[in-house]
């Protein structure tokens, strides 16, 4: 038994063909909020690019059982319930309720791999939660997709799919091929940050484009906790993530 890892940085380098398993990261900070507002008992989180079709869908559920939640360049969308903060998720806000979500780049990558036979959604919270699922799995491929930001690298993306990679070689028992660069680079990116997630989060220009948009500390603080949450979340039908 091998695993091969495939990791690409932005969704449209990704080859269209339907991946076997997939693992979506936007650290910061869409598949944290989607890892924390499951743990905190929302139902399913229903993720769009296009806000247009979030709001039609949204409007046919019970207003009682609903949350809109997104961003578009880092600030919370006029008449949204939520921005995007996982602080933003917590469990009387969210408890039971299908979240409509968009954000800037995060989504985007989610619907890109969407065919894959398996999705989950990552962030450093659950990265172990996410990697041990794959393992169960015994998943000869896994492509892992990051985020970025409009199509550009992201850092911390990066830093995440080198931890997820770096776990499975040490943890699994059979072979794990690392098939392109970017993978190689990302393991190399852990090794360097991986005692000081924070400061890589906070040095990265979108940890940098948060910054210049207020107090996002705990922000910061939150994404870059590893391995503190057991929850996988993964997509049970198209664009619908629930807790695994
Ligand atoms: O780009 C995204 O999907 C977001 O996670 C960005 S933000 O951190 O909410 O600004």
């Amino acid at each position: 038994m091998i695993i091969n890892l495939t990791y690409y940085h932005v969704a449209k380098d990704v080859p269209e063909v339907n991946p076997e398993t997939a693992v979506v990261i936007d650290v910061l900070r869409a598949t944290t909020t989607i890892s924390w507002a499951l743990k905190n008992g929302a139902d399913s989180i229903q993720v769009f690019a296009d806000l247009d079709l979030l709001r039609e869908s949204a409007i046919k559920w019970d207003a009682n059982e609903r949350l809109m939640l997104g961003e578009r360049g880092g600030k919370k969308i006029e008449g949204f319930d939520l921005g995007n903060s996982p602080l933003s998720v917590t469990r009387e806000v969210v408890n039971g309720k299908r979240l409509f979500m968009s954000t800037t780049n995060g989504t985007k990558s989610l619907q890109k791999v969407q065919h894959a036979k398996h999705l989950f959604a990552m962030g450093l919270p659950n990265r172990k939660a996410v990697a041990e699922k794959i393992l169960s799995l015994q998943s000869e491929n896994v492509l892992i997709l990051g985020s970025g930001w409009e199509g550009a690298y992201s850092l911390e993306d990066s830093l995440a799919a080198g931890a997820l990679a770096c776990y499975l070689v040490k943890k699994c028992d059979f072979k794990v091929n690392i098939l392109n660069d970017e993978m190689q680079a990302a393991l190399t990116l852990w090794d360097f940050w991986k005692n000081d997630i924070l400061n890589c989060l906070k040095t990265a220009t979108h940890g940098k484009r948060l910054t210049s948009l207020g107090d996002y500390e705990d922000d910061f603080i939150s994404c870059s906790e590893l391995d503190c949450l057991d929850i996988v979340p993964a997509q049970v039908e198209r664009g619908v993530i629930r807790a695994s």
